[in-house]
């Protein structure tokens, strides 16, 4: 039997932080599921198909990651594909209190675990937030994403 685990976010867009956490998560499982988690009441920079398509494009080289929305409980997602694990990044304490609810949660919920991996320090204060804020106002954040996703978010908020 295969061994799964999914690395949920939202990914608007993916980071060279996330793209870490895949890479790592994908040398521990046989498959990384990669969910992009749909929520109504956040409006993207980018559609969900468009992260999809990036998402896809930086991790092909893996071989072993699938990509993938979702519109539900990250649960059930997991249910769905017998998927045992949730892989997570952590950045600093900052992250821990939420990710500590959410993983106690959905362990209650589902029985399902929670493994953290520790952020690679050139990334713990990277977000996708942070990015395009930054990206928006003309700073360079070229060393922060993946070529592909760098051409994307100068695209889409204009050259400056
Ligand atoms: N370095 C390392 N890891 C990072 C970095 C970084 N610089 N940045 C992000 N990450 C990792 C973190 O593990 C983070 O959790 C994950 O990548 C995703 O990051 P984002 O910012 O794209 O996504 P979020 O924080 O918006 O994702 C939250 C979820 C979508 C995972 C969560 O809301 C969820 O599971 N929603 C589904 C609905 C649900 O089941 N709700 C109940 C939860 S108990």
């Amino acid at each position: 039997q295969l061994r799964r685990a999914v690395c949920p976010g939202s990914f608007d867009p993916i980071t060279n932080g996330h793209l870490d956490i895949i890479a790592r998560a994908s040398k521990l499982y046989d498959v990384v599921h990669v969910a992009v988690m749909i929520n109504q009441s956040k409006k993207g920079l980018f559609s969900i198909e468009e992260r999809i398509e990036l998402i896809r494009e930086v991790t092909a080289e893996f071989g072993n990651v699938e990509v993938e929305s979702f519109h539900g409980l990250l649960v059930d997602f997991c249910k769905q594909r017998d998927i045992p694990a949730i892989v997570k990044g952590l950045r600093a304490v900052s992250d821990f209190d939420y990710e500590l609810q959410m993983a106690q949660m959905n362990n209650g919920l589902s029985g399902v675990e929670t493994l953290f991996v520790p952020t690679n320090p050139t990334y713990s204060f990277l977000s996708s937030s942070l990015v395009k804020e930054v990206a928006t106002w003309g700073g360079d954040v070229s060393h922060l994403l993946p070529p592909a996703v760098h051409r994307a978010v100068t695209e889409r908020l204009g050259r400056r």
